[in-house]
This record gives C-alpha cells, sequence and structure tokens, in this order.
C-alpha cells in the first residue's frame, strides 16, 4: 500500500489534563472576634496583615469570602486545619471548599 501524500497539517497533540481547583471558602458567623479570624489566615494561608484584613472584612460584610484555590486535597486539608483552630479556641470558625467553576 502506498503512502498518504499529505499529512495533517495540525499536530494531534493530546491535551494534557489538569486535575480542577478547589476553592477555600470562609464563611462568617457572629461571635468568632476579627483579629482571631485574620491571625488563622495568616497561619494557614500564609496571607499578610492587609491580605488577611481585606479577606476577613469580605466575609463579614458578605457572609462569605473565596481565601485561595488548590489542588482538591490540600484545599480540603488547610480547610480542615482553619476550621479546627477555631474549634480549639471555642469558635465557630468554618471554611468549606468547592470546586472551581
Ligand atoms: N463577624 C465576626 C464578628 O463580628 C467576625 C468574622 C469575620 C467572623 C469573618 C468570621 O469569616 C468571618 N466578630
Amino acid at each position: 500500500m502506498s503512502q498518504p501524500l499529505l499529512r495533517p497539517r495540525v499536530a494531534t497533540r493530546p491535551k494534557t489534563q489538569r486535575p480542577p481547583l478547589h476553592k477555600v471558602i470562609l464563611l462568617n458567623d457572629d461571635y468568632t472576634p476579627r483579629e482571631f479570624v485574620v491571625e488563622v489566615l495568616k497561619a494557614v494561608f500564609r496571607m499578610n496583615e492587609s491580605q488577611a484584613l481585606a479577606v476577613m472584612m469580605t466575609a463579614h460584610r458578605k457572609n462569605a469570602c473565596v481565601v485561595a484555590v488548590f489542588a482538591r486535597d490540600v484545599a480540603e486539608t488547610k480547610a480542615t486545619e482553619a476550621t479546627e483552630l477555631g474549634k480549639a479556641n471555642g469558635f465557630p470558625l468554618f471554611f468549606t471548599t468547592e470546586p472551581e467553576t
């Protein structure tokens, strides 16, 4: 059998699959002190004071704020760690995760 005369002009390079990222979301509550929320954001998410303050105030005013996006396991570990810090100090502070659309 003869070879085809023309090669395809577009390379058929397979698309690299990346796992979907997940958002960590901070939820507001009426009891956790603002300064405690700021300290947790700095400790767990490596934010500086002004970044942490901005995220805390957005959650306070709008009831929730996206903190950061990570691979799913990292997002879940950080959300749990941050929520546990609140719990260990008697506060209902809560972080959740959801897949990025
Ligand atoms: N609303 C809290 C207060 O007034 C502070 C707070 C902000 C708590 C953001 C949680 O995600 C939060 N003490």
